[in-house]
């Protein structure tokens, strides 16, 4: 059976984020990265927003480059904490639809979901679902590329990006790479491209058709497998992380609410669950941590680290309830969240601690 693989990547990702977080940027040139410092900034764009990019604006440019580009685009220091909080809401998403998963970045991740789906056209709802709660959870969008291996995949989620969906059928792959610029393919850096060129080689098509002998004579190893994925072969696994750093719940109402009963209702349940998600994992933990998203998408996180290590449901009910407090104030709230992190897989400390309690 032919395997099917999802390649996701995040759009502009720091940027899209800091537009999620400030309504005023959307639509904006944002660009995200070290102080321009009124043009004379020593540092690099880490990355900007689709409109920065009609600019000419792009990822490793100067940041004093990108300011004579577009000074008047929105300049913005790197936020590390806040994409990290979003790449882990959106790979718990990702990992639910997948038999198995592999996050590669802070934004992209792979998923083999050969058995789940069963069927291409299952896999491109998948892709579709996907797509629909990561927006609705998170106010992002990303991009797919559906495809029988890894390479494919992750070449496919690029090409029609933001917001893209990009199906490559088994059997089409070669025609699929055949006409896009051998750059495209994982490993050609600009370095390799340069000699590939030099050979009258420009797009993977013409690097397939390339005597394999010549490349071998040319890059050594790395010659074969260049060839191979010319010829759309790529047998690599979509490889599981075992261990999870940390276990989470969220919860999105139907309606946004500001209602303290329900609020504090909804909590204990999502304290269940993770709970229960902790025990099935073996775990206990030591930072509990809550996440409050208001009607307008602003979010906030809040953490309390214990002096112990503990995996007692009363301690998450507690813990969430004194960090949500100052959040339920009649503002209207659109999701709740609790994580615990700070994971360890001795049972020795609690039955140490059960012990003496
Ligand atoms: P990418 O997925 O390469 O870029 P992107 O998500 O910003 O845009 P695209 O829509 O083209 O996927 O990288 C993910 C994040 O990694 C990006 O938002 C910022 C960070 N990053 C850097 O800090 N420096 C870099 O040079 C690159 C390429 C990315
Ligand atoms: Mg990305």
């Amino acid at each position: 059976m032919n395997r099917i693989i999802l390649h996701v990547d995040m759009d502009s990702f720091y940027a899209s984020v800091e537009q999620r977080e400030n309504h005023s940027y959307k639509g904006q040139p944002v660009v995200v990265g070290s102080d321009p410092k009124d043009g004379h900034g020593r540092g690099v764009v880490s990355t900007c927003s689709y409109e920065a990019r009609k600019f000419g604006i792009h990822s490793g440019m100067p940041i004093s480059r990108a300011y004579k580009l577009c000074p008047d685009a929105v300049f913005l220091p790197v936020n590390m904490a806040l994409y990290k909080e979003a790449s882990r809401n959106i790979m718990e998403i990702l990992r639910s639809f997948a038999d198995r998963f592999q996050q590669v970045s802070v934004d992209e991740a792979y998923l083999d979901v050969s058995e789940g789906a069963g069927s291409l056209q299952e896999a491109v709802k998948i892709a579709g679902i996907i797509k629909a709660q990561v927006l609705e959870r998170e106010g992002l969008t990303c991009s797919i590329g559906i495809a029988p291996n890894r390479t494919a995949a992750k070449i496919a989620s690029d090409l029609d990006k933001p917001d893209g969906l990009t199906v490559v059928e088994p059997g089409r792959v070669a025609d699929f790479l055949e006409p896009l610029e051998v750059r495209r393919l994982p490993g050609i850096g600009s370095k390799n491209e340069e000699i590939l060129l030099g050979m009258n080689i420009r797009t993977i098509g013409q690097l397939a058709r390339c005597e394999l002998d010549l490349l071998l004579s040319i890059f050594g190893k790395w010659g074969a497998r260049m060839h191979q994925l010319a010829h759309g072969i790529d047998d690599s696994k979509v490889a599981e992380m075992t261990e999870s750093k940390s276990v989470s719940k969220e919860h999105t109402f139907q309606v946004d609410t500001s209602d303290a009963v329900e609020l504090y209702a909804s909590l204990g349940s999502i304290a269940v669950q993770v709970h229960k998600e902790l025990m099935r994992q073996g775990f206990s933990f030591r930072t509990v941590s809550v996440k409050v998203r208001q009607s307008d998408f602003t979010t906030f996180s809040r953490a309390q680290t214990l002096d112990i290590y503990t995996r007692d449901l009363d301690v998450i009910k507690k813990q969430a309830k004194g960090l949500v407090h100052e959040f339920f104030d009649g503002r209207k709230i659109r999701l709740l969240g609790i994580r615990l992190s700070n994971l360890s897989k001795s049972t020795m400390i609690q039955s140490t601690i059960d012990m003496f309690l």
